[in-house]
């Protein structure tokens, strides 16, 4: 049947779409952390490489009502999370959002992340000659318990 033979193809697809490559930009390793009850936003890890200048301007998903790329910083001894307009990308420099630093963050979630799911995100960049690219990549949910980062979210 014709349309079995699509839905293989679009799962062969999901399964490396964990790694995205559009042009001169790289993302892999995206992933996100189960939620615990009651949460409704997530952060998403993922490693972002250009191989030029560039800027993430926007990032979206399905899963969310809205993305923001926030920023950590050590405040009065505190640690503050801001939202960011843009995400300043130098060329060939590989950077890790999540890693108990910047990230991009789901907020709103339209249903709780459960482990096995993917989150799909769609992340614009901005070049320096004001050209845009839109990338998709699938964020993997792992389990609540994965340490890979140790600071906890406190939005509110
Ligand atoms: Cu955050």
């Amino acid at each position: 049947m014709i349309l079995n033979k699509y839905l293989l193809a679009g799962l062969a697809v999901c399964l490396f779409a964990a790694q995205a490559v559009a042009g001169e930009v790289t993302i892999s390793e995206a992933w996100a952390r189960a939620t615990a009850p009651g949460q409704d936003s997530a952060a998403v890890s993922l490693h972002i490489t250009s191989q030029k200048e560039a800027s993430i301007v926007a990032v979206s998903s399905a899963a969310a009502a809205s993305v923001e790329i926030h920023s950590m910083a050590h405040e009065n001894g505190m640690m503050m999370m801001r939202a960011m307009d843009a995400f300043e990308l130098k060329a060939k420099q590989e950077v890790v959002l999540g890693d108990g630093g910047n990230h991009i963050m789901l907020v709103g979630l339209k249903k709780p992340l459960k482990l096995g799911d993917s989150v799909p995100l769609s992340i614009t960049l901005q070049f320096a000659d004001k050209h845009k690219e839109k990338i998709e990549v699938k964020a993997e949910v792992r389990s609540l318990t994965e340490s890979h980062d140790a600071h906890m979210h406190h939005h509110d």
